[in-house]
C-alpha cells in the first residue's frame, strides 16, 4: 500500500511551502519512498473522517498500511527510523539527530509561532507594537546560540539528517521577516537545505498541488 498524507487543499501560504506538510514530504523524498496526498480543506479537518485521523483536526497526517499517525516530529522520526537516509547507523550519533529534531521543534519553533501569533492574531492589540520587540528578542537569543554551535560546519552534527530537516523546515518560516538575514551561517545552513534534490521536490509537489487545486469555494 502507497504511504498517503494529508495536506490543506489550498494552502494559506500561496504554496510557499511553509505548511507542515513540507517536512514530511521531504522526508519521503529522502528516503525515496513513493506517496500519494490527500488535499483536505479548513471544513473537512474538522470533520468525524478527519478527525479520527488527527485528534485535533490538523494536517497533516500520515498511514501506511494501518498504521495512522499525526504530528511532524512523530511522522518524520518514524519515516527516519523506518527507512535509511535521514538518520546515522551508530547509536549515539543517531540520538545527537534526534535531539536535534526535538530542539527544533520544542525550542526553536515556539518563539517562531508566537512571532506569527504576534502579527497575524494579535497584530491589531493597542499592545501588538508594544509586543514585538520582546518577540523577536526570543528568537534572536535562540538564533545566536544555533548559529554558535552550527559555528562554520555545514549541518548541525556530521552528515545531514532528519535533526537538519527538522531545523530547516523550522527556520524557513522566519524568511519573510528577514531575520534570518542577520545570521548569514544560518541562511546559508536554510539555503544549503533548500538546495537538496529531495526538498526541492517536495516544494514542487506541494507547489503544483497548490497550482492545480480550486478556488476556495
Ligand atoms: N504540532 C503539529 C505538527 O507538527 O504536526 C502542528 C500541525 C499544524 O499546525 N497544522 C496546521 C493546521 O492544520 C497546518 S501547518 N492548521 C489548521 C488548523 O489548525 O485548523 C501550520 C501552517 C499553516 C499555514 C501556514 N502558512 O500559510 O504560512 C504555515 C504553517
Amino acid at each position: 500500500m502507497t504511504i498517503r498524507i494529508t495536506a490543506f487543499e489550498r494552502s494559506p501560504d500561496g504554496g510557499r511551502g511553509l505548511a507542515r506538510d513540507t517536512r514530511v514530504r521531504w522526508a519521503l523524498e529522502e528516503v525515496g519512498q513513493p506517496y500519494e496526498v490527500h488535499p483536505v480543506s479548513f471544513a473537512a479537518m474538522k470533520q468525524p473522517a478527519h478527525l479520527a485521523l488527527h485528534p485535533f483536526g490538523q494536517i497533516p497526517t500520515y498511514e501506511d498500511g494501518g498504521l495512522v499517525l499525526f504530528e511532524t516530529g512523530a511522522i518524520v522520526l518514524y519515516i527516519a527510523d523506518r527507512y535509511s537516509g535521514l538518520l546515522p547507523g551508530d547509536a549515539n550519533a543517531r540520538a545527537r539527530a534526534i535531539s536535534w529534531m526535538f530542539a527544533a521543534l520544542n525550542t526553536v519553533e515556539p518563539p517562531i509561532l508566537e512571532l506569527t501569533i504576534a502579527k497575524l492574531i494579535e497584530g491589531d492589540k493597542p499592545w501588538a507594537a508594544e509586543r514585538m520587540p520582546l518577540v523577536a528578542d526570543r528568537i534572536r537569543n535562540r538564533l545566536g546560540q544555533l548559529a554558535h554551535r552550527l559555528g562554520d560546519a555545514e549541518w548541525l552534527d556530521g552528515a545531514f539528517s532528519a535533526g537538519d530537516l527538522m531545523m530547516v523546515s523550522v527556520l524557513l518560516r522566519l524568511r519573510a521577516s528577514r531575520i534570518l538575514d542577520d545570521y548569514p551561517t544560518l541562511s546559508a545552513y536554510v539555503a544549503r537545505g533548500e538546495a537538496r534534490p529531495a526538498y526541492m521536490r517536495a516544494f514542487a509537489a506541494q507547489l503544483a498541488a497548490f497550482s492545480s487545486a480550486p478556488p476556495p469555494g
